[in-house]
């Protein structure tokens, strides 16, 4: 069985007010190719189809078109789309009748009652079990390794190969790239560990997070595929799509990583570390004038940011290709910084809990553990009102 893994494509998203539509037809131009040059037995695309629950009408419209130049360069390859957390699950649902009759799978839910209602043959090739993202609390027990057990029971004695599609954290992963991530929390995902997905799998084809990798423990067999295009500015590596290749079940995969090129790539300025600001602003001004990259200037504050620094530094950028982003501002730290005042971008990147000491501290107050699981356990009802909603 041949396929090619992708995920995260987050259409519709908006990068500091700039439309992404040219990058992500650039991306389906570069996608088409490669199917039409591998004549892939399926395309998996791993969640994460939209960057919101609500993408505009066209948003989705490109979408389907995208779906159908995707079926149109290879007619014969299935195409398997599931919902990531950042996609509405039901939205997903829609269309799933007219679009089988294309070969397209298209799948918003995980069937809690029977697992094989997420299990599709690919006759004589093999066996794809296509799970979306479900909220951690709402998932059934053992749920992964359950899916596998009937993965295998439809292969009987056939030898094909089984892949497991998933939309997770798994534990162990490189999380670069992903603000206000833990060993046991990924991008708002709680961990699960390899061993829940059992035995008896060849590949686990993973979206969620966007740093392509091998997962650690995964003995080859459990990949994130990475994100396509940059989704943001930490998403310092290099991005692609994997094609895959297993012979039969039981056989190791084999991988090409294939690069996506973006015709605007996301710098910072500096590339790594931080500059004064005018440092900063004179590599804005050094940049080349006809590279339409987007750019972040990474500045290490000592005092306040200059007045009107965003207007200096889009100044800086005036008669350029590029695209002035943000400046992302960040402290320089001294012995005594509680009671100091935080940048946006410090704001943006603190956890609730850290907030909350901070104002704690700030105010005098003690945040003792009773408090802090309080404000956790409150914390966590907020989000799954949100979740519900
Ligand atoms: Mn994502």
């Amino acid at each position: 069985m041949k396929f090619l893994h992708t995920s995260d494509w987050h259409l519709g998203q908006q990068l500091y007010g700039y439309d992404r539509t040219e990058e992500h037809d650039a991306m389906l131009r570069q996608i088409i190719e490669i199917v039409k040059e591998n004549e892939p037995d399926a395309l998996l695309i791993s969640g994460d189809i939209y960057h919101s629950t609500t993408p505009s009408k066209e948003v989705q419209q490109w979408f389907v078109n995208a779906l159908m130049q995707l079926h149109n360069a290879y007619a014969e390859m299935k195409i398997f789309v599931t919902a990531g957390n950042h996609d509405s699950q039901k939205l997903h649902e829609i269309f799933k009748s007219p679009w089988e009759t294309l070969n397209i799978h298209e799948i918003g839910y995980i069937d809690k009652e029977d697992p094989e209602k997420n299990i599709i043959e690919l006759p004589g090739k093999g066996i794809v079990a296509a799970l979306p993202y479900c909220y951690e609390r709402n998932l059934p027990d053992d749920y992964y390794r359950k899916v596998v057990e009937a993965t295998n029971q439809i292969n009987n004695s056939q030898g094909l190969p089984v892949v497991v599609m998933a939309h997770t954290s798994v534990r162990g992963s490189q999380f670069e790239g992903h603000d206000n991530s833990s060993i046991d929390n990924i991008g708002g995902i709680e961990c699960v560990g390899l061993e829940e997905f059992g035995e008896g799998y060849d590949y686990v084809a993973l979206g969620h997070i966007h740093k392509p990798q091998w997962v650690h423990g995964g003995d080859g067999r459990v990949r994130y595929c990475g994100s396509p295009v940059a989704v943001s500015f930490d998403e310092k590596f290099s991005h692609s799509v994997s094609l895959v290749e297993i012979g039969k079940h039981g056989e190791k995969p084999s991988v090409k990583v294939i690069e996506i090129e973006n015709p605007h790539p996301l710098v910072s300025l500096p590339a790594d570390g931080t500059k004064s600001f005018d440092e900063a602003i004179q590599l804005l001004k050094d940049f080349p004038s006809d590279n339409p990259a987007y750019i972040r200037l990474n500045v290490e504050l000592t005092d306040a940011l200059p007045a009107l620094a965003n207007e200096t530094a889009s100044k800086a950028a005036e008669g350029k290709q590029c695209r002035f982003c943000l400046i992302n501002a960040v402290r320089q730290q001294t012995s005594d910084n509680t009671a100091k005042s935080m940048t946006i971008a410090e704001f943006q990147k603190a956890t609730p809990i850290e907030i909350a000491k901070r104002y704690a501290d700030d105010s005098g107050k003690v945040f003792d553990d009773e408090l802090q699981s309080l404000f956790n356990e409150a914390v966590q009802a907020l989000n799954e009102e949100k979740r519900n909603n």
